[in-house]
């Protein structure tokens, strides 16, 4: 495998001025003709002609009106072509319906649809396949497909054939085409200037059901870019299409978004209120893309944050409009811990801008893109709002249609606000989770913190250097009163301290309010401080992370001592979640309870082996505690919970059934199920309805329910999804590899399908008792998997290989079996690169 590195970066030697298509398709044997005009790129240095090409089988090739015979390999082409402009024409065959990579042009359920990002354009026909050669494109689809789609706007169609041009210069990867037999939920948008847009989403006919709520969010985001950004939308049509097979969540395509399924189609019955507001987020955040990631590009695939982050930053600002900063916050934190911080702290770990890689889809990382909008967080709140904003403005005015850089969109910041960001700018190379420890000193009404930092080695970085962090803190007087609203504080050196003068009394400091910086804080705080702080700390952040800490403490208490859950702590969190002046949802927020991989990860950040059995089992003895000690307001916290009124799955709603989804976890506890019962008999909703299921699979008396479930939703492939996922999620350690092993014998079980793979594997790896049992038996399952699966879909298979990446935590067992698993993957003959990179990186 080659691997390519950001320092070689050179611009391709032509331009394309413009590209013709035209697809006429066929399942085994689709014939793409591309005419395609290049012309001398006078800033490049001279080269060889190189056209990206994979698969393809080559059928004509001609310069100028001339034949030729270019010479080609598994990568692509290469033939002399004149000094100046000239015609390139070419004609090749591919068979989408044995493309099951999904990558470039394949079929799905009969359907045909396209990926092109990153690298899939060169799957379809022969071109410079990277994201700074940008150009027109105009594409004709001949097929019998009732509907035939591509980037732009529609410009001609008859009997068998349409046509579209897109005016706006863009690079393959935004390239998209769909045929098939679809319907369209349409709907409109008149940008600030008045264009007038037409709006579609286009589904399997029975599907159309379930668009309204996509529709709405698209025009939420269309407006609110307009309103918060300034950014209009700029063809007279906007179409999203529905796919059911598909690598990951949904592609920003030119005017043509396509959607996996799961991520746009949505309804009371059948989406529960996290899909509903995953939904709206990721439409949102493709909508958001047509700026942030098409109008400005990449410039090479190792600036991909430049278009991630930012645009992962503007659909967290989306969604903290629509459903309220606090919560949203919490659960973004939750998953940066989940998913980056493991990432960033295992053999996988690499910077927000990496300098090298062997398969560009492995770097669409939690740390891309996750990380990635925190670095944008941090930039906003050390310039301001209005820095912000002019820097963007800039941004877009200076930038527009150009593939830029990392370096380019520093830049704007420092001439907008006039900062120096050279210090900052080690956020997007250095790789790892910055320490933060902070102590504070009190003496003659001066209180003091005293701050160092401090980054552990990574793969590749053994050395770190100090990062700009804003530090937002508060303080808060005995008496609960705010003594210091929120301030920033800027800390650049390895060790520097704040003082607070003029102080009556020494305040109990609430920091990192809003988690203003990604690192991991090092604080020793009295638990009589930290329950001082559950009840009166201002900042929802800081609130919910104090009861946060206290979990995680009394949880390693249990796990290393063998310790009873911390009555304090509950008793704190009690008073808060009793209180009906707090919103339904922060109170259901603040009763998250560290997941069982984030103590795993804790007690290895702390030197300690983690031990899954103990892990379960201290939270087992915890949330049984808190069922005990709460027991006598249950019923009344959950009637709280009950919503009333019609369904909606709007933030009021959404916050009153998560808290009525912690209540009744609990209570199932101790009343065996019963009141699950009575929800599941009478869920008109699937967030009521798969709660009650969960409860009762747990309680061990979810037969009935499950056969009840399947009955009713076999013919629903995204709910059955959750039947499937489901199970694997509330097995027993000992039975979670049994059960999933079952489910893959299970008629409706589909290893080809991405989301039926992902619902049963990604369970069984997210079960982390279940997937670490000792005798490797859930190890050996996905393994077997895996290795089957990177045949066919080598994308999704080494995505879901970083279930591995924390295995040098665990003791010598669990660690021999893991390697004895990741060497049989190595060992397979005619692995993937994707695969094999991956897997590589994690035994280093
Ligand atoms: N840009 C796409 C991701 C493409 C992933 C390719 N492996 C979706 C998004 O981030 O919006
Ligand atoms: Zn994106």
């Amino acid at each position: 495998n080659q691997t390519i590195y950001l320092k070689d970066y050179t611009p391709f030697g032509w331009q394309v001025e413009d590209v013709h298509l035209t697809f006429a398709l066929a399942p085994e044997a689709t014939r793409v003709t591309a005419r395609i005009h290049f012309a001398p790129n006078p800033g490049a240095p001279k080269q060889e002609f190189f056209l990206h090409g994979e698969e393809l089988t080559l059928i004509r090739a001609a310069i100028d009106g001339q034949d030729i015979t270019p010479e080609i390999d598994a990568n692509g082409l290469r033939c002399a072509v004149p000094d100046g402009p000239f015609l390139w024409e070419c004609e090749v065959e591919i068979a989408p319906i044995r493309n099951t990579a999904l990558e470039g042009l394949y079929m799905s359920n009969g359907m045909y649809c396209t990926q092109c990002e990153a690298e899939g354009f060169r799957k379809i026909t022969f071109y410079p396949d990277r994201p700074d050669v940008m150009s027109v494109f105009t594409v004709r689809v001949e097929g019998d497909e009732p509907v035939k789609l591509s980037n732009g706007n529609p410009t001609s169609s008859g009997d068998g054939w349409a046509e579209w041009h897109d005016p706006w210069p863009k690079p393959a990867y935004l390239f998209a085409l769909v045929a098939g037999d679809l319907v369209a939920h349409p709907g409109k948008f008149t940008t600030k200037s008045g264009r007038k847009v037409a709006l579609n989403i286009y589904v399997r006919p029975g599907d159309e059901g379930k668009c309204a709520f996509g529709m709405e969010a698209l025009i939420k985001s269309m407006k609110w870019d307009e309103d918060v950004y300034g950014r209009e939308y700029d063809l007279d049509i906007f179409n999203i299409v529905a796919v059911d097979d598909f690598n990951m969540g949904a592609m920003e395509n030119k005017g043509l978004n396509i959607f996996n399924s799961s991520c746009v189609l949505a309804s009371q019955e059948t989406s529960t209120d996290d899909n509903f507001e995953r939904i709206e987020a990721i439409i949102a955040h493709e909508y958001f893309h047509n700026w942030t990631g098409n109008r400005i590009t990449c410039r090479d695939w190792f600036q991909l944050c430049l278009k991630e982050g930012l645009t992962v930053f503007r659909d967290a600002q989306f969604t903290s409009d629509m459903r309220g900063p606090e919560v949203k916050r919490i659960n973004d934190v939750s998953d940066l811990r989940g998913r980056q911080f493991s990432e960033d702290q295992g053999p996988l770990s690499h910077p927000v801008r990496p300098e090298s890689f062997q398969e560009i889809n492995n770097f669409y990382t939690a740390t891309v893109y996750e990380k990635g909008a925190e670095v944008i967080g941090m930039l906003k709140r050390l310039v301001g709002d209005e820095g912000y904003y002019k820097a963007c403005e800039l941004y877009f005015d200076r930038h527009d249609g150009d593939a830029a850089t990392i370096e380019d969109w520093l830049k704007v910041f420092e001439d907008a606000t006039g900062r120096d960001l050279s210090q900052f700018k080690r956020w997007y190379s250095q790789s790892g989770t910055p320490r933060l420890q902070v102590t504070e000193t009190w003496s003659e009404g001066t209180f003091t913190l005293n701050f160092k930092q401090h980054t552990p080695p990574t793969p590749g970085q053994d050395e770190k250097l100090p990062q700009v962090l804003p530090i937002a803190v508060g303080l808060l007087n005995p008496n609960g009163d705010e003594v210091q609203p929120t301030t920033v504080l800027e800390m650049t050196e390895a060790k520097q301290s704040f003082a607070f003068d003029g102080l009556a009394a020494k305040p109990v400091a609430s920091v990192l309010r809003g988690f203003s910086a990604p690192v991991v804080l090092e604080r020793e705080q009295s638990r009589e401080e930290r329950a001082f702080l559950i009840a009166h700390d201002t900042d929802a952040f800081t609130r919910w992370e104090a009861s946060q800490e206290m979990a995680r403490e009394s949880l390693m208490a249990s796990v290393t001592t063998g310790a009873t859950p911390d009555t304090d702590w509950l008793d704190a969190l009690h008073k808060v979640v009793r209180d009906r002046d707090l919103d339904p949802d922060f109170r259901s927020s603040m009763m998250d309870i560290p997941t069982q991989s984030e103590i795993a990860r804790l007690c290895h950040e702390r030197g300690h082996v983690p031990d899954p059995d103990a892990i379960w089992a201290a939270d087992k003895a915890l949330r049984d505690t808190i069922a005990k000690r709460w027991s006598e307001d249950l019923p009344a916290l959950l009637d709280e919970a009950r919503v009333t009124a019609a369904y909606k799955p709007d933030a009021e709603q959404t916050g009153k059934r998560a808290l009525g989804s912690k209540i009744l976890g609990l209570l199932n506890r101790i009343d065996g199920g019963a009141a699950a019962q009575v929800q599941f008999d009478a869920a008109d909703n699937m967030t009521l309805q798969l709660t009650a299921l969960a409860c009762l699979l747990r309680a061990g008396k979810g037969a009935d329910a499950l056969a009840r479930f399947h009955d009713q939703w076999r013919e629903d492939q995204l709910v059955m999804d959750k039947w499937f996922g489901l199970q694997v999620a509330c097995a027993d350690p000992g039975e979670a590899a049994q059960v999933t092993k079952t489910l893959t014998e299970h008629p409706a079980f589909s290893w080809t399908n991405p989301n039926r793979f992902r619902a049963v594997f990604g369970s069984l790896a997210g079960h982390h008792a279940g997937f670490h049992q000792a005798d490797g038996s859930g190890y050996a399952l996905l393994t077997d998997w895996l290795i089957r699966l990177d045949e066919k879909n080598p994308q999704t298979t080494a995505r879901m290989c970083a279930a591995y990446q924390t295995w040098k935590r665990y003791d010598s067992g669990r660690r021999s079996l893991i390697k004895t698993q990741l060497e049989r993957i190595v060992a397979k003959e005619g692995l993937s690169r994707d695969t094999s990179e991956m897997v590589e990186r994690i035994l280093s």
